[in-house]
């Protein structure tokens, strides 16, 4: 065998040992993102807030069954205030709800921060419970709250708001909401 068949040959065993190395890793990556796959629901249960502070968390569940983590969540005795979507008017759909054991809002409403992964990831909402004017921040400050904002209203009788997309300004940007009635 000649020097440059040698190499050759020599080249062409290590493209098959990485070939078949490849679907193994592909096989083992793949199995990786399932298990570390967001759940499709999660619940957080918020208070009131004292002036111009953030509600407090009163309780926060996740699973894949919202009738569960409704009931984990401890939920069944509040009103639904909000759902976030991570994507663009929730499809492909993943939402966390957001709960308030407060009742409706009032034009003081609930300040609800945007924990962990949803922190600068929530494409569109729905509020319910007439909180019906929504206000996003990015980078909110707790003590005046300014900051890029966007504030989004509607006054139909159903006294909700559907946001199914926030817009190219604030989208995958949203830290912090204030929603009250207006
Ligand atoms: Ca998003």
């Amino acid at each position: 065998m000649s020097f440059r068949r040698r190499v050759l040959t020599a080249m062409a065993a290590a493209l098959l040992a990485l070939a078949g190395l490849a679907p193994a890793q592909a096989v083992a990556s793949a199995s990786e993102a399932a298990s570390a796959q967001a759940p499709s629901y999660c619940v957080i249960v918020v208070g009131k807030a004292p002036p111009g502070e953030p509600s407090p968390i009163r309780s926060r569940a996740c699973g894949n069954d919202y009738a569960t983590v409704q009931r984990q969540a401890g939920a069944q005795q509040t009103v639904l205030l909000m759902e976030w979507f991570w994507n663009a008017n929730n499809q492909p759909p993943l939402l966390t709800r957001i709960h308030g054991d407060y009742g409706d809002c009032d034009s003081a409403g609930y300040r609800i921060i945007v924990k962990d992964d949803w922190a600068n990831n929530i494409s569109g909402f729905n509020a319910e419970s007439h909180c019906n004017v929504v206000t996003g921040f990015n980078w909110p400050s707790t003590v005046d709250w300014s900051g890029d904002e966007q504030t989004w209203a509607n006054y139909s009788v159903c006294a909700c708001l559907s946001q199914g997309w926030v817009g190219s300004f604030m989208n995958d940007r949203i830290e912090a909401f204030w929603i009250r009635r207006g």
